[in-house]
């Protein structure tokens, strides 16, 4: 029988990895396991004890909020509390970050920036879910309190990034910048235990995922680009939970497109909770992470917290094609 290797276990074997290494980060992604831990249990028996539904508010970008989302919420953010080696955390449904106080007068490293339950319109009909999570190391003084601009880096100097997708299994997905590795719930033991090692998109897969019911309001080039995937006979998947859409074609190769429409004309997607986490996830992977107008999704400057961006994710040749179809047909002739 193989030997089990438990996600603790593997982030404190990766800390050797890391020359100067204190063993805050190694915390701080231990703390977020036991979050996903809390919310997996929670997910599961969410039908039994209430907690489906909308909850009588809107998150800060006007969404409906749904009451697991508060929970998932608030256990991460009392899981990062407790840490000590976070000195702000930036949610998806807070509309602005939380400073949070040093513990045994130890102040914090890192901030953390995380979705606590994407995919929201998916709880109440049981249908996969995820939280996505990034760490940056913090740009403000260590003695002072943590301020915006910690939060509003490029993707380009994330430390850490990694999903968890609560679905027919709850599998936990994290690269530090040294490849990526996923780790899939023992429910026996309460364990995340090491299922996929140093994970490698494929160059090119048979998925695209899209909302094909917006695709009359989608720019002329990703019609065209769209049209071609349906001409391969590509076979279109889409959960409507980034997560879930992002590991099916992490594995089995693909490619993602959240792109502009007349409703969300920057996109829809989340640059700090959701593309930039994911992106670097993807990149790590081998794999290709751009915007429908092509520019790099990590080199994108973050403005502020809840900035939108529209996303092309997935295997490096499909992203590749996709950027061409883009160049060729918005370079097209405009007639008098
Ligand atoms: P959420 O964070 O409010 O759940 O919204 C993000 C989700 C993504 O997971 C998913 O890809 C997208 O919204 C689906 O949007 P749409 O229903 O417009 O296709
Ligand atoms: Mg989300």
């Amino acid at each position: 029988m193989n030997r089990i290797v438990t996600l603790d276990e593997f982030i404190i074997r990766r800390q050797i990895d890391f020359p100067y290494a204190s063993g805050e980060l190694t915390s701080l992604l231990r703390d977020l396991g036991v979050a996903a831990k809390i919310v997996n249990r929670e997910v599961n028996k969410a039908g039994l004890v209430n907690i489906l539904g909308v909850a009588d508010s809107q998150n800060v970008t006007g969404d409906q909020v749904q009451k697991l989302d508060l929970y998932a919420n608030e256990k991460f953010i009392d899981c990062l509390k407790n840490s000590g080696e976070c000195c702000g955390i930036a949610s998806e449904e807070n509309e602005d970050f939380i400073p949070l106080p040093g513990v045994e007068s130890k102040t914090g490293k890192y901030v953390v920036v995380f979705d606590p339950l994407d995919g929201s319109s998916n709880i109440d009909v049981n249908v996969s879910v995820g939280t996505i999570f990034g760490i940056y190391r913090r740009t403000s003084e260590q003695d002072d309190a943590c301020n915006v601009n910690d939060f509003l880096q490029r993707g380009t100097e994330l430390v850490a990034a990694g999903y968890v997708l609560y679905g027919t299994s709850t599998l936990l997905v994290y690269t530090t910048g040294r490849g990526v590795n996923g780790f899939t719930l023992d429910p026996s033991i309460g364990e995340f235990c090491l299922s996929h090692q140093n994970i490698q998109i494929p160059d090119r897969g048979n998925y695209y995922s899209v909302n094909q019911g917006y695709y009359l309001k989608f720019d002329v080039e990703m019609r065209r680009y769209i049209d071609h995937c349906s001409d391969m006979n590509l076979r279109l998947r889409y959960i409507g939970s980034m997560v879930s859409d992002i590991h099916r074609i992490l594995f089995q190769g693909g490619i993602f497109l959240y792109p502009n429409t007349r409703k969300y004309p920057h996109g829809k997607l989340r640059l700090v909770y959701e593309c930039n986490p994911l992106a670097y996830i993807v990149e790590q992977a081998g794999g290709k992470a751009i915007t429908c107008q092509l520019q790099r999704i990590l080199e994108l400057p973050v403005e502020h917290l809840h900035q939108r961006a529209t996303v092309a994710i997935g295997s490096p040749d499909m992203v590749e094609e996709m950027k061409a179809f883009v160049e060729r047909y918005s370079a097209a002739p405009t007639f008098p």
